[in-house]
């Protein structure tokens, strides 16, 4: 079975001096945090992503702008435009993502629940269709 991306909601608190938002591994998302990393001076006409991931999941937010994150399960896909630093998206193993249109000034953050292997990317569609099973 193929995975799937949802939306995640953190807590805030805000008093006079701001808003603070907080994530705890296996609580405010499903994998205790391995890995964060973050994407910013990213020009407005970049594409980034363009693969799947075989166990990785991960959580990801834009602290700062907008951009457009799209996935793909294989047989759906989704678009989220990303623009609230509280909300991420969860991408589950095996989704295929694409990520553009970066607003000038944008940071991505990325939390992650394994570190940094590149056996663990797919990156040919064709490879990816075959891994969730799809219909070509
Ligand atoms: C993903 C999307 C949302 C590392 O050495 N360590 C790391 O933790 C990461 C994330 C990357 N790298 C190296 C690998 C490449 O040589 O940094 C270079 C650029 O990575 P990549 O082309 O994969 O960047 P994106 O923005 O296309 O994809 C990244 C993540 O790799 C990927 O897991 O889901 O962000």
């Amino acid at each position: 079975p193929s995975g799937s991306a949802r939306l995640i909601n953190l807590p805030v608190i805000s008093d006079p001096r701001g808003d603070l938002t907080f994530v705890e591994g296996s609580n405010h998302v499903p994998f205790d945090v391995a890995r964060v990393y973050y994407l910013y001076n990213v020009p407005v006409d970049a594409d980034r992503g363009g693969h799947a991931h075989r166990v990785l999941q991960q959580v990801v937010f834009a602290l700062s702008g907008s951009f457009r994150l799209k996935v793909d399960d294989g047989f759906e896909k989704t678009d989220y435009w990303l623009r609230n630093p509280r909300q991420g998206v969860l991408i589950d193993r095996l989704i295929w993502r694409e990520m553009d249109s970066f607003s000038q000034g944008a940071v991505c953050m990325v939390l992650a629940s394994n570190r940094y292997d590149e056996g663990d990317y797919i990156r040919d569609y064709g490879a990816f269709q075959k891994a969730v099973g799809a219909k070509l």
